[in-house]
């Protein structure tokens, strides 16, 4: 065991006993993780071996030998001063270390390769790539409101939001797969639209919450040669189908990741092109509906001063529209101003 503690100190190891429970790490943010795990043990063993061997001393060479009272060491200042100073002394190294790799693990500011939102949400999840991160995004409208002589605080944030290039959404049926590149650095902001979740990827070693209101952020680096599919989960009860939050996480070699990414964008940009013609179609014919609803108005005087409120005016506007003659569009748009 002493070999094997030894082993898992130097960080090199990555066995899965000296790795003691936790997945190996795909990231180097997870093998600082990993790191602190395995050196925690390390001083609860140390400390661990020095209480046992104090105990069975003890026990072998201190056992009873007559009715007397043993030497009593209470008051024994020196004694008493390292029962306090000990534990101080490996709390305080355990903070440091802590506080240490907290601050690493939460740095965000490194500029990242690939940019993802995470909202989620009762119960599954969406990843959508965005062109830059929340705070690029947000960063970028301040500078062009003081190019503009703005003050940076008069940028609503809910205003800058990044675009999103193309996105992946699952129902608890059907689990969505979050797809990264092998070397990228990949940055998430966690958005919630209902309750608190908490997004988690094992093989991250590393989860954060992600709560509705508050936009949490991080980001990390995927190791090479850890191409291949991982789970990711919801970690906090959000509801009936919280166990159902289950997610895919597959990292690609950068090759095959290049031509997805390429094959994901041109299917959005297709499908927004559809949505546009669609939309565009969809006014043509609501314009021609007003248009002939605006005539008949017209033509029957009193009616259309009793638009203002929309069921009256919808069906009005329907009985119209069945019994409607072509009349003069100048009179029919006049009409339709006066009737807004
Ligand atoms: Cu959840």
């Amino acid at each position: 065991m002493l070999a094997a503690l030894g082993l898992a100190a130097t960080g090199c190891a990555s066995n899965e006993f000296t790795r003691l429970g936790v997945p190996e790490p795909i990231t180097e943010q997870g093998q600082r993780v990993l790191a602190l795990w395995q050196g925690s043990w390390v001083a609860a063993f140390a400390v661990g071996i020095l209480v046992w061997g104090l105990i069975i001393w003890s026990i072998i060479f201190h056992r009873k030998r007559s009715e007397q009272l043993p030497p009593q060491v209470r008051y024994n200042m020196p004694i008493e001063a390292l029962y306090t100073v000990l534990p101080i002394v490996v709390i305080a190294v355990l903070f440091y270390f802590t506080a240490r790799d907290q601050t690493y693990l939460l740095e965000t500011d490194e500029k990242a390769d690939t940019n993802v939102e995470v909202v989620g949400f009762q119960w599954s999840w969406e990843f959508k790539y965005l062109d830059q991160s929340k705070a690029e995004a947000l960063e970028e409208a301040e500078a062009a409101a003081e190019a503009e002589g703005k003050e940076a605080d008069e940028v609503d944030p809910e205003e800058a939001q990044p675009e999103t290039l193309f996105s992946e959404v699952g129902t608890p049926d059907q689990m969505p797969t979050l797809v990264l590149r092998e070397g990228d650095v990949v940055h998430f902001d966690l958005h919630s639209p209902d309750v608190i979740h908490s997004f988690w990827v094992p093989a991250f070693a590393f989860k954060m919450d992600v709560i509705p209101g508050h936009d949490n952020e991080f980001q990390v680096k995927v190791n090479e040669g850890t191409a291949g599919t991982y789970m990711g989960r919801c970690a906090e009860l959000c509801g009936v189908d919280h166990t159902r939050m289950l997610f895919k996480v597959e990292v690609m070699e950068p090759e095959a990741y290049d031509a997805w990414y390429a094959e994901q964008e041109a299917a959005a940009e297709a499908e927004a092109a559809a949505a546009a013609e669609q939309e565009a179609a969809d006014e043509q014919a609501s314009e021609e509906a007003a248009e002939a609803a605006g005539s008949e108005q017209q033509d029957g005087g009193q009616q259309g001063r009793d638009e203002e409120e929309d069921a009256q005016g919808a069906s009005s506007e329907e009985e119209q529209q069945d019994g409607s003659d072509s009349a003069g569009q100048a009179e029919g748009s006049q009409n339709e101003e006066a009737g807004h």
